[in-house]
């Protein structure tokens, strides 16, 4: 197959960030997909493709989703078909032929944290999530657009980014949930949603995790009440 044209390539990935933009959502960067992350269920020919990663950084997608049809037709999973449907759009605006959309829902379980790892040169906190130098813990991973077999794109620069938890001495992330759900064993997912159960506790289900919520890194992108209640609940199902 011939080589993409590099020049259109890049014209194409402007109209793609440019309309995903509009929707709050951000590119993060871009990263190779490695040979040993395709699973048999992935499309054929995706390694060594280069892909660009998208997602949310504060409350700028959830102006434009909580307004969406998806938002309010009462199906399940609203802000995985919505960002589906801004993400097809923006590959069809942006004439993204031999382009691949994937995405961190669904099957195959994508490695996105550690695609975002790779594209921006994060590390992960204590909670399990990445933190980000200025967003902290309130940014998310969206899309994974993966270019033609061969594209390149002409910026390829990286950064690494510095990595805020090394000089936090106190970590008062690690203290803030009731239940001790964060500890140097991973995330107990099932004690923190029997958690969220029980009748009487209704802060983290309205005010978000309180873990998430102490970090003082990126406080300012700390997410709506809506947001995270949003959040909240689609975890907690
Ligand atoms: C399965 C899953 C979960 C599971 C298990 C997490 C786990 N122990 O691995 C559960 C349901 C518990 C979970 C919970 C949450 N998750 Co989650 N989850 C995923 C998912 C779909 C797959 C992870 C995976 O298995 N990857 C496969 C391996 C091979 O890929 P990897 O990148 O190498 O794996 C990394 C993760 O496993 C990670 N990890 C290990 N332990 C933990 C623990 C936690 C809590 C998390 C978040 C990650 C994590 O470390 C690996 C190496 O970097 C990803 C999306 C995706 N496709 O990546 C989101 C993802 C990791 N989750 C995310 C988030 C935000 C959450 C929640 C905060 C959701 C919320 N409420 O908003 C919660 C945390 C709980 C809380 N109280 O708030 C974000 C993280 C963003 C970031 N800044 O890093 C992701 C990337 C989704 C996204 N759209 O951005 N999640
Ligand atoms: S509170 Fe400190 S250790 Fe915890 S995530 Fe934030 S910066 Fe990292
Ligand atoms: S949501 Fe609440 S119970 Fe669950 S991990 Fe966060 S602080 Fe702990």
């Amino acid at each position: 197959m011939a080589e993409p044209d590099t020049a259109a390539l890049q014209a194409s990935v402007l109209h793609i960030k440019a309309h995903l933009s509009g929707y709050g959502l951000a590119c993060f960067g871009s990263f190779t997909i490695e040979r040993d992350e395709i699973t048999d269920a992935a499309p054929a020919g995706l390694a060594d493709r280069t892909a660009l990663l998208f997602g949310n950084a504060g409350g700028a997608m959830w102006q434009h989703f909580s307004v969406s049809p998806e938002h309010g037709d009462g199906k399940p999973d609203p802000m995985n078909r919505w960002t589906s449907r801004v993400a097809g759009e923006a590959l069809a605006v942006g004439e993204g032929q031999d382009m691949e959309c994937l995405y961190p829902f669904g099957a195959p379980v994508w490695p996105f944290q550690r695609w975002a790892k790779r594209a921006m040169g994060l590390k992960s906190s204590p909670l399990g999530l990445l933190i980000h130098p200025k967003y902290g813990l309130w940014f998310a991973l969206r899309a994974a657009i993966v270019l033609p077999s061969g594209g390149q794109l002409e910026d390829g620069s990286r950064q690494v980014a510095p990595h805020r938890c090394d000089g936090c001495s106190e970590k008062p992330c690690l203290s803030a949930c009731p239940v001790g759900a964060y500890s140097g064993a991973g995330f107990n997912a099932a004690a923190c949603r029997s958690h969220l159960a029980s009748q009487n506790e209704p802060d983290c289900m309205m005010l978000g995790c309180a873990a998430r919520n102490a970090c003082p890194v990126g406080a300012e992108w700390r997410y709506s009440q809506a947001q995270l209640q949003f959040h909240m609940t689609a975890f907690n199902r």
